[in-house]
């Protein structure tokens, strides 16, 4: 671990201060510093108290819970264990016979831009049967379920059917390749999974099904017993009599009714993969109880939820953000929400502005990395400029995913929020479960590019190696000092992994989040200054750089040797750069603009088309140290282009830097 938050860089101090709206704070579920204060004070004085107070106004328990923290086992850490509840009924069951029941959950937005909408009532009921189908092909309460699907209502109830009764889900972003689902389904031992026939994505039919047969016939995958598919388009796709059923076929006479199973709170709502700094990615185990709280918790108080508005948030489903602001959170606000099935620049780069004004959206929660390709797309196309449309109905706007850089800020709230409203600027993690750093928008006043102050109750600190505090102003290392509900509660199959990769022994207990930040001298506000360890993060995906090189080297007959480095990039905030040595000698001109692509494709092939390196350079070597180590700094300053000012003199073969400067 290395602290990569130098002093230079805290000395970027932006000064630019947004205050909230009035009107805005009038209204809002935290209308001021002095309420978000309040609620500090309440959760430091009695921190449990505190909690057990948000879990029982947030959660409808079939059984309350009479224990809070259970910190017996540390940092194995158990939120309110003796309480039962059903994450489904607290999203669905909930709204029946209130006023909700008939609103529109989802207005779903397909990639041809064909409207679908469903309300709460009748999400309800396509959740039931879906269950009902889960149940009759023999999964039960504990059982894990691979969901492996686009962004589609379908994709919702899927998961939620899961959580009815009592299984575990898994969901695979639709963009990984047949390796990572094979290698996925194995980890977390499916029975079943659900996918789509094809996804379509700007204008293509891109398959689903055939990766997942890919993926079930590279060994290890005995335990799946069915695949469910559902028919997204009339294309026909190979199916394995007797396992593979359409979903026409398993919701056949299926009841629209099924009873809720309540789990323990502790019980795992899903296991999440996600990258870390070594090995294989990591399933991340979240808990039902603790996570329900914060998913509605936060929709409240960050996004100011209101019963008029309409919620959109673009992740997808296959990562954290599109779990608990699609999937659940929403849902168990009540919420009218938007799903979209596209991308933002099909069919051309003003879909998501054009989407905002059809659907009137209020609330639009998306990542700094779209909205740096939009810009870009604006600035060369007046056509796709905001301005063309009326983005009127918009009230509040949210970023998550990567730090959102000043300019980009400026410009989506300029432009997009039309100067009226609140940018949320949300710090979180897989492993958070929800908002951990984030602004109120209705009490918090805004610095662009700084995601200000914790959540009450949060108590995120920075600092160094040895887990003392660091001075405000003075960088050092994010942790946060209490477990906190909706946090990890292991890596699934991996206690020790779990505990050695978040609670390492020199940070006194405290939970490593990986990323560097700085509080500002003036307001105490946190900026996230990047990872500190091998993660990457290319347009808001974590990679981890072990994992790219693994896959490199994996291609035996060619790669004798990788490592691979993050540089600075406009548009996807890093880029992934590749160092590698061929088996055959480094190779000069169209052959190495040949081999580049392979190794891209390759890559491709092994984890997914994210992970594709920007750039492969190739060398005779690698820079090492005597003893062997491969010196990633140098490689840092050669993907950038930095001229090398570090010390060489353990360098074993310092022409090799000349070799890899080059990207032929
Ligand atoms: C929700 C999500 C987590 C990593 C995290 C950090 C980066 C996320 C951020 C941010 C600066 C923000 N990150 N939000 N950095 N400002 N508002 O993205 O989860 O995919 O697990 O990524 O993303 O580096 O450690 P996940």
């Amino acid at each position: 671990m290395s602290t990569a938050t130098s002093p230079i860089e805290s000395v970027l101090v932006e000064n630019r201060v947004f205050p909230p709206p009035a009107g805005f704070s009038a209204k809002a579920a935290v209308s001021g510093m002095d309420q978000y204060q309040a609620l500090c004070t309440e959760a430091e004085k009695d921190y449990q108290g505190y909690w057990a107070r948000l879990a029982r106004e947030n959660v409808v328990w079939t059984k309350p819970f009479t224990q809070v923290l259970d910190d017996s086992n540390a940092p194995f850490f158990r939120w309110f264990a003796d309480g039962e509840l059903n994450a489904s009924a607290n999203c669905l069951d909930r709204h029946i016979g209130t006023p909700v029941e008939h609103k529109t959950a989802i207005i779903f937005e397909a990639d041809d831009g064909q409207v679908t909408k469903v309300t709460y009532r009748e999400l309800l009921e396509r959740v039931s049967q879906f269950a009902n189908a889960l149940k009759a092909h023999g999964v039960q309460k504990g059982d894990r379920v691979l969901i492996y699907m686009p962004m589609t209502i379908e994709g919702v109830v899927a998961m939620q059917a899961c959580a009815r009764i009592g299984a575990t889900h898994s969901v695979v972003f639709g963009g990984f390749s047949a390796k990572a689902v094979q290698e996925r389904i194995v980890d977390v031992g499916a029975s079943v999974v659900v996918t789509a026939n094809y996804q379509m994505r700007g204008g293509k039919e891109l398959p689903l099904k055939a990766i997942v047969d890919e993926a079930l016939a590279l060994g290890g995958c005995e335990g799946v017993r069915h695949v469910f598919v559902y028919e997204r388009t009339p294309t026909a796709c190979a199916m394995v009599a007797g396992r593979d059923k359409t979903f026409g076929e398993v919701l056949q006479g299926q009841s629209t009714e099924c009873a809720p199973v309540a789990v323990e709170a502790e019980h795992p709502l899903f296991i999440l993969y996600t990258s870390g700094s070594t090995g294989k990615p990591k399933g991340v185990q979240h808990a039902t109880g603790g996570y329900m709280l914060w998913a509605r918790q936060t929709v409240n108080w960050t996004f100011d939820l209101k019963d008029s508005d309409v919620f959109w948030c673009t992740a997808d489903i296959g990562w954290i953000t599109g779990h608990t602001y699609v999937a659940y959170g929403p849902l168990a606000a009540g919420a009218t929400q938007i799903v979209f099935e596209g991308v933002p620049t099909y069919p051309n780069a003003g879909r998501f502005w054009q989407m905002i004004e059809r659907h009137g959206c209020t609330i639009f929660y998306t990542a700094p990395t779209a909205i740096r390709s939009l810009i870009k797309a604006a600035d060369s196309d007046e056509k796709v400029h905001p301005k063309n449309w009326n983005l009127s109905s918009l009230r509040l706007l949210g970023s998550v995913g990567e730090p959102i850089n000043p300019e980009a800020w400026m410009w989506y709230h300029k432009h997009v929020g039309g100067e009226r409203c609140p940018i949320v600027d949300t710090f979180w993690q897989t492993e958070n479960g929800g908002h951990m750093i984030t602004p109120l928008p209705g009490a918090t006043p805004l610095v662009p590019g700084s995601c200000t102050l914790p959540l009450p109750g949060i108590a995120a600190a920075i600092v160094d190696e040895a887990g003392n505090d660091m001075p405000d102003g003075a960088g050092g290392i994010l942790v946060v000092k209490k477990p906190w509900p909706s946090m990890i509660r292991t890596i699934w199959g991996d206690p020790e992994r779990f505990k050695k990769s978040y609670f390492p022994e020199e940070l006194k207990g405290y939970y490593l989040a990986g990323d560097g930040a700085v509080r500002s001298a003036d307001r105490g506000y946190f900026r996230i200054t990047g990872r500190i360890d091998d993660v990457l993060n290319v347009s808001g995906h974590r990679m981890g750089t072990m994992e790219i090189e693994s896959a490199l080297v994996a291609k035996t007959d060619l790669v004798a040797e990788a490592a691979v480095v993050g540089r600075p990039d406009d548009l996807t905030g890093e880029a992934i750069c590749a160092f590698v040595v061929l088996k055959r000698g480094r190779p000069h001109g169209e052959e190495a603009k040949q081999i580049a692509k392979e190794l891209r494709d390759w890559v491709a092939k092994e984890i997914g088309p994210i992970a594709k390196p920007k750039d492969i350079r190739f060398g005779e070597n690698l820079p090492k140290t005597r003893s062997g180590k491969i010196m990633r700094r140098l490689l840092r300053s050669l993907a950038k282009g930095e001229a090398i000012t570090q010390d060489t003199s353990t360098l074993e073969n310092p022409a090799i830097l000349e070799q890899l400067a080059d990207t032929h």
